[in-house]
């Protein structure tokens, strides 16, 4: 009885669904576009001309020739006539820029860009050269909106448009979601395991504590781990100045939290603070002091670049103990025996992970030249239409460029419950290719993670399976609360520019003189403080509360 019951209410929803009904006040003004779920969303077929950042490893955008576009053309009715800006973006940001201010006629598409920055957008916007979506969304986002229910935050009550919404209370662009779970997790640091056998030490399945890390540093400096008979070759911990190499703010994370960026923001309660005002932040750099006098750090793991940070830990003769950074992709050989360190335990046994919100993109917009709107909006929600879409803008071609995997197979993130969904034959990224247009797409959610779950072959030596295995070491140390985003103005971007710079290249010079020593932290703390503050911190502060207020206001 059941089940018959079910297949009625099913059929029913297939019915309720099959003829989809616009929301209150909203009716398509374009009598060649479909009603919202219908495929292809036009019609009579037509044409919209698409502006974008060329990528030079795009042999083609063609229909026929590329298979993304070929794809969407077939899917929804619309022909794309590509209007190609140039592949240094900055150029192309400046030639569009002058297009706006010269009033002149633009693409009906624009994908790319810097059109998410908010404050570019709004910029755009406000000048009229973009149209807002506002009516289409809740109307016409029929594929679009089923996905976007799906994603996990939105589930939890996170609203994921008010992230793409400008100060005039409209949005400009098409909201996109696409992640990859390690960039949620990227504040790395990687630890040489047989260095850690050497001593005759265990690597502790969850957060180590702070005596076993100081244990393992005292025993990488004392002894010749390496075994190339010089005891004095290795270096215990280092770091540099490349994508998340900060030693400092890694060290300083078993003391309070660091968001790694200039802004030094936490958040507890929903107000906001500096970490460079926190107790824990002072005990932090004099732990790292203590550090540095051991000889367990060298002095140049605060300033060398990323090229001298991986030329050491890829060396021959492995020599590093534990290197900081997000990223392992360089370290050669070294690879395999580099372990994704848990979280490290503070004195207090506080423990938190770096975590880095990665939110929906909104630069896909639709201009004051577009004769097809709604149309065009069509075709950003069509992207939705197959969930396998999504691996296609980043993968290539189904068949060809890559396949699905059959149930069961080893994923990266099975220890996460994301068994592996699709196997890789052949990686069209950062290649010449004709599959897809690297990276851009218009209107994709991937609210299941697919572009994280390829099969993982057994092969150790492969980064992102390195950065799989660091995920899992950090999941859970998520911190209970953190910024989502904050959409500033464009004269609140402007007007406070210089004094962010200022504060976190002070800050940040401080950081590196306590910690080695040339400054004394208890005797300078007060002054450091006032001078933080005389350089506007506090207003500064304020600002940064209510623009995170408005953007996370309903
Ligand atoms: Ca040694
Ligand atoms: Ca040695």
């Amino acid at each position: 009885m059941k089940k018959s019951l079910s297949v009625i209410l099913a059929l029913c929803l297939a019915l309720m669904m099959a003829v989809p009904a616009l929301a209150d006040g909203y009716t398509l003004q374009d009598p060649n576009v479909t009603a919202p779920g219908e495929i292809p969303v036009v019609k009579e077929k037509i044409t919209l001309s698409i502006g974008i950042t060329q990528d030079s490893n795009t042999l083609s955008y063609e229909y026929g020739e590329n298979y993304m576009t070929t794809y969407l053309e077939d899917l929804t009715g619309i022909h794309l006539e590509w209007v190609l800006y140039p592949a240094t973006g900055s150029d192309a940001n400046s030639k569009l820029r002058l297009q706006v201010s010269g009033g002149e006629e633009l693409p009906d598409i624009l994908e790319g860009f810097d059109l998410d920055t908010d404050s570019v957008r709004e910029a755009y916007g406000q000048a009229g050269a973009l149209i807002p979506l506002n009516d289409y969304i809740g109307t016409l986002d029929y594929y679009h909106s089923q996905a976007l229910a799906k994603v996990p935050e939105v589930i939890e009550g996170q609203d994921m448009w008010k992230l793409g919404r400008s100060l005039d209370g409209n949005y400009y662009g098409m909201l996109r979601l696409y992640r990859t779970l390690p960039n949620f997790y990227s504040a790395r640091a990687w630890i040489n395991r047989d260095f850690v056998a050497a001593l005759g030490m265990e690597m502790p399945e969850e957060a180590p504590t702070q005596e076993w890390f100081v244990e393992f540093l005292r025993g990488v400096r004392d002894n010749d781990v390496n075994g190339n008979g010089d005891p004095n070759d290795e270096v215990p911990l280092v770091g540099g100045t490349g994508w998340q190499q900060n030693v400092l703010y890694w060290i300083l994370k078993q003391y309070t939290y660091m968001n790694y960026a200039d802004s030094f923001l936490q958040i507890e309660d929903g107000k906001l603070s500096n970490a460079y005002t926190k107790e824990g932040f002072k005990e932090g750099l004099k732990f790292a002091r203590s550090l540095y006098e051991e000889g367990l750090i060298p002095d140049y793991a605060f300033t060398q670049d990323n090229a001298s940070y991986v030329a050491m830990i890829a060396a021959e003769t492995p020599f590093v103990g534990i290197g900081v950074s997000g990223s392992c992709s360089a370290f050669g050989a070294n690879m395999p025996i580099m372990d994704p360190i848990p979280v490290v335990q503070g004195p207090d046994g506080y423990a938190v992970c770096g975590y880095f919100s990665q939110n929906p993109n909104f630069e896909q917009c639709i201009t004051k030249d577009c004769e097809h709107p709604e149309a065009a909006f069509r075709m950003f929600d069509a992207e939705n239409y197959e969930k396998d879409f999504i691996l296609v803008q980043r993968w290539g071609e189904p068949g060809v460029d890559w396949v699905l995997a059959e149930e069961g197979s080893r994923g990266m993130y099975d220890e996460m419950g994301l068994p592996g969904y699709f196997t890789v034959l052949q990686s069209v990224w950062g290649v010449p290719q004709k599959s897809h247009w690297a990276g851009k797409f218009l209107g994709g959610v991937d609210y299941d993670n697919l572009n994280s779950r390829f099969t993982w072959d057994g092969n150790e030596a492969n980064n992102e399976y390195k950065n799989a295995l660091a995920v899992a070491k950090q999941v859970n140390y998520k911190p209970d609360e953190y910024i989502v985003k904050i959409i500033y103005s464009v004269e609140e971007q402007e007007d406070w520019a210089n004094t962010r710079a200022a504060i976190a290249t002070y800050v940040k010079q401080s950081m590196a003189e306590f910690a080695t020593g040339v400054r004394d932290i208890d005797a300078e703390w007060d002054s450091f403080q006032e001078a933080i503050k005389g350089m506007g911190s506090e207003e500064l502060l304020a600002m940064d509360q209510a623009a995170y207020e408005r953007t996370m206001a309903d």
